[in-house]
């Protein structure tokens, strides 16, 4: 059997999606545009799609518009294959008047969609992760031990440990595991992940949210042995482990959670590195997304330091440092821009238009003259005005304003906000 009928996967694309707000106000966490061009769920599905896995679902809690129109347009297979991306929100049946409570039962509720397609084996993947990943190698090593459950794992530094599932292991096996373990049990759970990890203080072996289950186990665990619980990480995987064979696939390569604010921020402002680790310039391993026939970025007048710019983007400012660009962004005369994410725009303004706006006293789409934009993310369709000053950083107290919100120090300014000449953050 080839490996695209072998096998299929289920991508978690969320739950209440608090953690990302307001990223997530009127989208769903999968549609959340990372890296000026691709939107989140673009990274599970071209991992997928590298692998030679071809048939994908998608569990969303709710599903907007932009999800849709995104995968609609971007992911279109010949009617010869049987590849295919389909999205699953949560919904209300006569039998499940909930919605999804946990990754588990966002599962088990999408189990009736799953059945008409065979497979041997699901590929559970989480949504918010920024990692480039051959999954065909780790279900080679899935078949070559003989396991159930598969679990991909990493070595992580102390201080990341509580936000993980932490393991141990035996000769490939999981012998024992506990969900983000409280900071004074963790000397514990120290494992030997060889020596190059140790030196670099990385002792624990964390989950990365990344299972390959034996279909059956999988359809048996949810509808019948364990059909009351709601996740995969607090209750299914430490309940296997004595029971099923589980087996820990070690990856050594670049993967961070991108799941909160912080994360995300920094995720994508470590792209402008010289060579960033995560690397979109690869020949095997291409990201992909929307094929948009955008004219190409024109710039003026600009310092561009470590600044990564997508397509359709006009900039005269006068400089631009560690920064991403996303598509049609407009930045004026006069404005820096430091450590920041904009995402762009989904559409740009005719001169009438600007001329429109102008008239009514309104910004323009995009960033506007000798504005100081700093530690920001700056969300799609804003318009700032004139002299605005957003300068982000720990000296800023959480918030949630109308026009933006501060999480970590890092000013978010909201989908379509209209920021005055002269506003202050
Ligand atoms: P977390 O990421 O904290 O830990 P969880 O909140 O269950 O676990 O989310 C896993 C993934 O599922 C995320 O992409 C999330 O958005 C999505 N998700 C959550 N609830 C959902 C729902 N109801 N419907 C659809 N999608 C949903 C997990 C494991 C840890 C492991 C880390 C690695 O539990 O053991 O270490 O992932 O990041
Ligand atoms: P992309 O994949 O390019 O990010 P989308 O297709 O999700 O973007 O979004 C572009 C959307 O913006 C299109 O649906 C388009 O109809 C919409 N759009 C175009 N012009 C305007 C406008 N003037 N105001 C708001 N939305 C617009």
């Amino acid at each position: 059997m080839s490996i695209s009928k072998e096998i299929l996967a289920v991508i978690l694309g969320g739950g209440a999606g608090t953690r990302l707000y307001p990223l997530t106000a009127s989208r769903s966490k999968p549609a959340v545009p990372i890296a000026g061009k691709y939107r989140l769920v673009d990274i599970p599905i071209s991992n997928c799609m590298n692998s030679n896995i071809n048939r994908m679902f998608v569990l969303t809690q709710f599903n907007s518009a932009s999800l849709n129109r995104h995968i609609k347009n971007t992911y279109h297979f010949s009617a010869f294959s049987a590849a295919f991306v389909d999205i699953l929100a949560a919904e209300q049946t006569p039998d499940n008047p909930t919605w999804f409570q946990g990754t588990a039962d966002a599962v088990r509720q999408s189990l009736r969609h799953i059945t008409p397609f065979e497979s041997e084996y699901v590929l559970i993947l989480s949504g918010d992760q920024l990692y480039q990943m051959d999954f065909s190698e780790m279900l080679e090593n899935h078949k070559k031990c003989g396991a159930d459950i598969s679990i991909a794992t990493i070595p992580v530094a102390e201080r990341e440990a509580p936000e993980f599932g932490i393991l141990k292991a035996a000769d490939g096996f999981i012998t024992s595991f506990v969900e983000k373990p409280k900071k004074d049990i963790l000397s514990e759970w120290i494992s030997d992940t060889g020596d190059e990890m140790r030196h670099q203080g990385r002792n624990y072996l964390a989950s990365m949210g990344i299972y390959i289950f034996n279909r059956k186990l999988l359809f048996d665990l949810l509808e019948n042995e364990k059909k009351d619980a709601t996740d995969f990480g607090k209750e299914i995987i430490p309940e296997s482990i004595h029971k099923y064979k589980v087996c820990s696939y070690q990856y050594d390569g670049y993967w961070t959670d991108i799941g909160n604010i912080y994360s995300f921020f920094e995720a994508n402002i470590s792209l402008t590195k010289d060579i960033p680790e995560f690397n979109l310039f690869d020949n095997k391993n291409a990201i992909y997304t929307r094929a948009r026939m955008l004219p190409p970025a024109k710039i003026s007048g600009s310092t561009l330091e470590k600044t990564v710019i997508a397509e359709g983007s006009i900039i005269n400012a006068s400089r631009v440092e560690n920064t991403v660009v996303g598509i049609r962004s407009r930045i004026g005369n006069g404005t820096t821009v430091v450590n920041s994410y904009l995402m762009g725009n989904d559409y740009f303004e005719t001169i009438q238009d600007m001329n429109l706006a102008r008239q009514n006293g309104q910004p323009i789409l995009g960033i506007g003259d000798r504005c100081y934009i700093k530690n920001a993310i700056v969300d799609k369709n804003v318009r700032i005005g004139d002299d605005v000053r957003i300068n982000g950083g720990s000296h800023l107290e959480n918030c949630d304003h109308a026009l933006y919100t501060v999480k970590d120090g890092i000013v978010v300014v909201k989908k379509g906000a209209v920021i005055p000449n002269g506003f202050v953050i």
